[in-house]
């Protein structure tokens, strides 16, 4: 017997409910490419505390530490967790196309503020970062979120040996670059400045890039409030997060800031709560050149390039060029309700 229309509608509409919920009840699966790191560690411990996620692995790139202290960091921090289960590997050990840059400087002699944690439990699996990302997206076609919270290196080698990827992830959302000005030097932001052609490769591989830059993740910031928060219920973890973010907030006001900037947390922080951020479509470029300026996002505001034509021995400009977008990057985000949600994980764990 036919039914009527209206019936069919009503029940594709409750299906694609149903779907709804389920998807808001899934956790989203996420791998974290970090290189280990103080507020990689943050970021690790917020995602690991937060239902809306199932980190599948953390993969390795060197960047504030070598890839073989990032490695241990990494498996330490799993380890305190009592995660094991989470997936760590390591992945490339320079980037592409220049001398490693390590940042011992903002995050302490062995990349976590000097904190000493216990050996790991934990074991490194023994594949290659990017070979076990393209793995696990292949395992999970459109569910996994990639997280790259160091250089771009890894995703750059995984996209490259399999261009798939990029239309297999469900989402990608990076701690990286900036639209107003560096944290290296004025124009560059660290993650992309430590390897510019791998994030030339990643903001040109035809996935949109959800850039968390660090002028934003420097206007979310943990202060000495938030820490004493943190300090009021005691765990393992979240004895370990005050320590980083009291090293992390001594270190950046000895640089004249009210506190230390949440870069690798909010990228995190995005995926869980998306609302938690204000983005904007853009076409963004990645300076490899450049006399002042190797390793800038070059954001295009307007969507599109003056065309100008050769005419004689002047150029004119013939209208313009749409440029499309390859990135939402994010302009601005709800700090103290980011900071909240980040306290509200770690305290007392
Ligand atoms: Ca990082």
């Amino acid at each position: 017997m036919k039914q009527p229309l209206s019936r069919s509608l009503s029940m594709i509409s409750i299906f694609v409910f149903l779907a709804g919920v389920l998807m808001a009840q899934t956790p989203r699966r996420v791998i974290i490419d970090t290189d280990p790191g103080v507020d990689d560690a943050m970021a690790i411990l917020l995602a690991l505390n937060s239902p809306e996620l199932k980190v599948e692995a953390l993969t390795v790139v060197p960047g504030n530490v070598d890839g073989r202290q990032g490695l241990e960091n990494a498996l330490k921090i799993v380890s305190l967790a009592g995660r094991c289960d989470v997936v760590v590997a390591s992945g490339a050990q320079h980037p592409l196309n220049q001398k490693l840059i390590t940042a011992q400087f903002w995050h302490g002699k062995n990349g976590l503020a000097g904190v000493e944690l216990p050996s790991s439990e934990c074991k490194a699996d023994s594949r290659f970062g990017p070979d076990l990302i393209i793995e696990m997206v292949h395992k999970y076609p459109h569910e996994i979120t990639l997280i790259p919270v160091g250089p771009l290196t890894n995703i750059a080698l995984a996209v490259s040996k399999d261009p798939t990827i990029a239309t297999l992830v469900r989402d990608i959302v990076i701690m990286g670059g900036s639209i107003t000005g560096g944290n290296v030097n004025g124009t560059a932001e660290a993650n992309i400045y430590n390897d510019p052609e791998a994030a030339s490769v990643v903001f040109n591989a035809g996935w949109m890039v959800t850039m968390i830059g660090s002028d934003v993740g420097e206007r979310t910031i943990i202060t000495r409030k938030h820490l004493a928060e943190l300090q009021a219920l005691h765990g393992p973890e979240s004895d370990f997060v005050a320590k980083l973010a009291d090293f992390y907030v001594t270190r950046s006001e000895k640089s004249g800031y009210q506190g230390a900037a949440m870069y690798d947390p909010l990228a995190v922080g995005t995926v869980i709560d998306p609302t938690l951020v204000t983005l904007k479509d853009m076409h963004v470029d990645v300076e490899t050149k450049g006399e002042f300026t190797r390793g800038e996002t070059v954001a295009n505001r307007m969507g599109s390039n003056e065309n100008n034509v050769l005419h004689g021995d002047h150029y004119e400009i013939e209208g313009v060029i749409e440029l499309k977008p390859n990135a939402r990057v994010c302009l601005a985000s709800d700090a103290e309700r980011f900071l909240k949600l980040f306290i509200s994980r770690i305290k007392g764990k």
